[in-house]
């Protein structure tokens, strides 16, 4: 009996495709049992037995109907959440290895950026160098930049002095100016004063020397020109008025001379002779060339017509003439 009873499995429903089976099955009848007496209660037992387990099957099948049928939609409905899943994670895996290409192209990008990152890095490096060496000079810059404005705040007060120095400099260029003229003047009144002690008169930057001894003509140039002079022309009124008034009432021989006695007259100092004007000097009568033999000419009476044609080879005093040259002096 134990053996059998083991083998007998325990009372359970199966719920397959919503039929409901019994299980374990009906037992088959005892034998060897006397079915005479026993079986009127045996069947009533077994009938309300499976009366009891019918309702109890109804009874459960009817409380756990919904719950089971909710479960396998639930079941169901992960079941296609999942498929989707699946399904989209094939989807993915088609397009990852279409896309490899693709990741190998971006890997090898990814390379050239990050050589590029590195190379950035590098150039960023350097350009924080520059940076700071900026900075350095910024600083030099700005120290010098507030020099320049200490010079610049300087400026107007320099340029007052600069104003001053120039007002200064233009006095001072004046007196230099005035210091050489004065020189020259100077100069001027030595070099005047030098020819005056030694005999020579000053008139209107010429010097004339008045002789005391009489010569010839030819001889008075020839003392004149060892003097470095000549014997003096006359080109103005003023000058003839200075000369016959030094002369006194004494005839003075002048540069006047000619080439023969047909020739014309002419300055022994290379003065061009202006015949027209020089008219105005001549002694009216003169010159007449008496004796056919008169071809120097001399101051004679102490007026503006005071020349007269004369001998050459007559003794008169004589009048040598020499231009103010303040650089040969
Ligand atoms: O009367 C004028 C005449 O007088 C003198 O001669 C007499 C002069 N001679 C000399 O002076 C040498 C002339 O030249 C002059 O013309
Ligand atoms: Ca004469």
């Amino acid at each position: 009996m134990k053996a059998a009873e083991s083998e007998v499995p325990d009372a359970h429903f199966t719920v397959d495709k919503q039929n409901i089976s019994l299980w374990p099955r009906e037992p088959p009848p005892k034998t060897g049992s006397p079915l005479v007496l026993r079986k009127p209660c045996t069947v009533r037992a077994v009938v309300i037995v499976l009366t009891l387990v019918v309702l109890a099957s109804v009874l459960l099948q009817a409380i756990l109907y919904p719950w089971v049928m909710g479960a396998l939609s639930d079941i169901k409905t992960n079941a296609q959440l999942l498929k989707g899943r699946v399904d989209n994670v094939s989807t993915l895996s088609s397009e990852i290895k279409r896309n490899r290409g693709g990741m190998e192209a971006a890997g090898i990008q990814v390379q050239m950026v990050n050589a590029s990152l590195d190379h950035m890095h590098s150039q960023i490096q350097r350009l924080e160098t520059d940076v700071k060496k900026a900075n350095a000079q910024i600083q030099m810059l700005t120290k010098s930049w507030e020099k320049v404005n200490n010079l610049n705040a300087q400026i107007p007060e320099l340029q007052r002095d600069l104003d001053k120095a120039s007002a200064l400099n233009t006095k001072v260029r004046a007196l230099q100016s005035s210091l050489e003229n004065t020189g020259k003047l100077l100069k001027r009144q030595s070099d005047i004063l030098q020819m005056i002690s030694q005999g020579w008169k000053y008139f209107k930057e010429n010097f004339y020397y008045f002789s005391r001894v009489s010569k010839t003509w030819y001889s008075a140039q020839q003392f004149c020109k060892s003097r470095d002079s000549h014997l003096t022309s006359v080109t103005s009124e003023s000058e003839q008025e200075f000369l016959y008034k030094t002369a006194g009432e004494l005839v003075h021989w002048i540069g006047l001379t000619k080439t023969g006695s047909e020739g014309d007259w002419y300055w022994v100092d290379d003065t061009p002779f202006d015949k027209v004007q020089s008219m105005r000097f001549w002694i009216p009568g003169e010159p007449n060339n008496a004796g056919n033999s008169e071809h120097c000419a001399n101051l004679k009476m102490s007026s503006l017509q005071s020349w007269n044609d004369a001998s050459c080879d007559s003794h008169f005093l004589f009048i040598c003439k020499r231009p103010y040259n303040p650089q040969e002096l």
